[in-house]
């Protein structure tokens, strides 16, 4: 069986489609926009939400997991360092890391300078809690380990591309298609060598919705 990733371009979705990118594996991308029943994408996820990832032993949602399964299931292409390595402690550190506390801000103002998005997505009396001001401290706190982490390193993780960039990498983009990224010099160009990697052009060029804007 194919493994098939059920998909919304400039999603959270782009993370393991990048990664399979890099990984070069052969996948069945499923545009869950263009699918008439979109309501039978709830029996994949109990929200609705993409991505969606299938093969012949699991059938998981949440876009980390995706790409932390990925790795581990090919470590012959390298995406994660050995489980019983120390190197693997600081790659759980900065998968998490950008999961839970990078991308908190970049969610929040993503919904605040949206306010036409759904209330379903975010609560209206959620959006406006911090100001715009305020959202964007928030980010350039977050952005501070990474920031002294770059100083000496080009990646995340023994100074190697693994699945904690992807993630990383993802979060980042986000934030900078919102206009958030300013200040962060080192964060910024590691950012700009991630985007100038061949997958992650695919990933984008083949955006045939010509989206610029993260989608949520
Ligand atoms: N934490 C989840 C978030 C999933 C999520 O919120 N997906 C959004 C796109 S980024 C979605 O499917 N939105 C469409 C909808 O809710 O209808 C993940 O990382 O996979």
């Amino acid at each position: 069986m194919v493994m098939k990733l059920y998909y919304i371009p400039l999603t959270r979705a782009t993370r393991p489609r990048w990664l399979l990118e890099e990984m070069e594996l052969s996948y069945e991308l499923i545009n869950v926009v263009e699918n008439p029943h979109r309501f039978e994408h709830k029996q994949r996820h109990p929200h609705g939400k993409v991505p969606v990832f299938v093969d012949n032993y699991v059938a998981i949602y949440e876009s980390t997991a995706i790409c932390a399964y990925l790795a581990d299931q090919y470590p012959e292409k390298q995406f994660a360092p050995s489980s019983k390595s120390p190197a693997r402690a600081y790659y759980y550190q900065w998968l998490f890391y950008a999961s839970v506390t990078l991308e908190a801000p970049v969610e929040k103002y993503l919904f605040q300078k949206n306010p036409h998005l759904p209330e379903s997505l975010s609560p209206n009396s959620e959006r406006q809690s911090l100001s715009q001001e305020e959202i964007l401290q928030w980010f350039a706190r977050v952005c501070q380990p990474l920031h002294q982490h770059l100083n000496n390193n080009n990646y995340l993780v023994e100074n190697q591309l693994t699945t904690a960039d992807i993630v990383t990498g993802g979060v980042l983009y986000w934030a900078f298609l919102l206009g958030m990224m300013t200040e962060q010099t080192l964060v910024k160009n590691y950012l700009m060598r991630l985007m100038e990697r061949p997958a992650f052009k695919r990933v984008h060029e083949k955006n045939v919705e010509n989206l610029n804007y993260p989608q949520c």
